[in-house]
């Protein structure tokens, strides 16, 4: 059962900012938890480590050797002298539990990025996208009225996706969140049109919607930050002692395209590119993922503001130029071109306006100044933990008959019990 014990640290300034990191035991959740803490805030994960349980799902693991949430936490108390909490509690389905917890904890700000946050996974069998649609939904909804019921004002910070903004080139810059819009002569301003192009961007784009709700109904202060893929795995935090490292996904169905071809370049596999690669997309990297919801939580949206919406991302790049990048620093790679195995547009442009976090202080780290240290420090030294039959994507017959059409049988045996013989 979580701890309810406060406690406050002193960030030196002589108050302590209480921050909760719902899904702080993930890719992104765990450097931010960390970053928070060294800083001096007071911070408590709260995950029901469905991460772990969908890697043992997918039969596949991090290539880092991450150590179980208990021995990063202890780990974390040696290193840095700093206590983060843990609170096991599904926000999908236990609302009670997080009501409770905000009620006993009372948090200053709430960093949201608890969700199943996977494309392929969200656009496979039935129940995985039913889990995606629901989980999502559910635990963003959960945490808006959990917030309005026990009156606790804080700032929600929430994980949000570029993709909401669809893939198709739409031949202007994209803006952050709203835009003009004029309908019979009447001139408003409105949310950016969503178009999202999968189950999981489905919910991203229904999650903006339900922040700005909450922030214009109930008074909340919510912030959505619109995030490009992530690349990279270490943070100076992560990296300050080995049972911190942080989680480096690289199978077809969580590995993000750079980090997946980082890998492929150490293990000497062939760079997957999906079709022409000729997608764009947004990225940024991970130690820039940190500094952006630091930025978000120094910023906090006011009460009576409406949403705000933030574009994090650095740099948008083809799949192919990104191919190409990698194969121009590391030695031997060549790049094969795939069967395109998801749905989305073969080609696109992609224009996204980050000026808000930029005004605010970002400098992004950009790729070609990276990729190399990536390669060699990371992706090399782990790739003999590397699953191989984990990195080609599945063909259409193995997808078919494979693991997801085994769900599918599980699901009809257990209708076929509800319903009898
Ligand atoms: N791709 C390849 N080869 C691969 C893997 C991917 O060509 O081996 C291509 C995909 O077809 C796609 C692009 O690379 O066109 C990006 O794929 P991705 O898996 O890196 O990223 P995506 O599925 O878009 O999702 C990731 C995160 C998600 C986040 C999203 C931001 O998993 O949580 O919201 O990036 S965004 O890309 O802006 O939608």
């Amino acid at each position: 059962s979580p701890s309810t014990a406060s406690v406050f640290w002193s960030s030196g300034t002589g108050c302590s900012v209480r921050v909760f990191v719902l899904g702080g035991d993930g890719f992104c959740g765990w450097p931010i938890a960390l970053h928070l803490s060294a800083r001096g805030d007071d911070v408590t994960i709260v995950d029901n480590l469905s991460r772990r349980r969908v890697d043992r799902e997918l039969a596949v693991g991090s290539l880092t050797p991450i150590t179980p949430l208990n021995e990063r936490l202890t780990a974390w108390r040696e290193v840095s002298g700093h206590e983060i909490r843990h609170a096991n509690i599904d926000l999908a389905q236990d609302y009670d539990g997080f009501v409770d917890l905000l009620r006993a904890e009372r948090p200053d700000a709430v960093v949201h990025l608890a969700e199943q946050r996977s494309v392929p996974y969200s656009m496979g069998s039935t129940p995985r996208r039913r889990y995606t649609f629901e989980n999502n939904l559910n635990a963003t909804h959960n945490v808006l009225v959990a917030l309005v019921d026990s009156g606790v004002d804080a700032h929600l910070v929430h994980m949000g996706s570029t993709g909401i903004y669809g893939y198709e080139s739409i031949g202007y810059q994209l803006p952050e969140g709203y835009v003009e819009a004029e309908f019979q002569s009447k001139k408003t301003e409105i949310l950016h049109p969503a178009n999202p192009l999968s189950i999981y961007h489905l919910t991203k784009a229904q999650d903006q919607l339900a922040l700005a709700f909450f922030s214009k109904h109930e008074g909340l202060r919510t912030t959505d930050l619109v995030q490009g893929a992530v690349w990279g795995t270490q943070t100076d935090q992560t990296a300050r002692d080995k049972r911190l490292i942080n989680r480096f996904d690289y199978d077809d169905v969580y590995g993000t395209v750079l980090n997946r071809f980082i890998v492929q370049a150490a293990l000497g596999h062939p760079l997957t590119v999906y079709g022409r690669g000729e997608q764009t997309r947004a990225f940024i990297h991970i130690s820039d993922v940190v500094r952006c919801v630091t930025i978000a939580l120094d910023n906090p949206a006011v009460r009576g503001e409406r949403m705000r919406v933030f574009n994090q991302i650095a740099e948008s790049r083809r799949v192919i130029d990104l191919a190409r990048l990698v194969a121009n620093v590391w030695p031997g790679v060549t790049i094969s071109n795939l069967d395109n195995p998801r749905q989305e547009p073969a080609a696109n442009d992609l224009d996204l306006s980050n000026e808000s976090l930029r005004a605010l202080g970002l400098t992004p780290k950009l790729i070609a100044d990276g990729v190399l240290a990536e390669i060699r420090d990371i992706a090399a030294p782990y790739a003999h933990r590397a699953n191989r039959t984990k990195i080609d994507p599945p063909s259409p017959a193995q997808s078919a008959g494979g693991h997801q059409g085994n769900e599918v049988l599980s699901v009809l045996a257990s209708i076929k019990k509800k319903i009898g013989p």
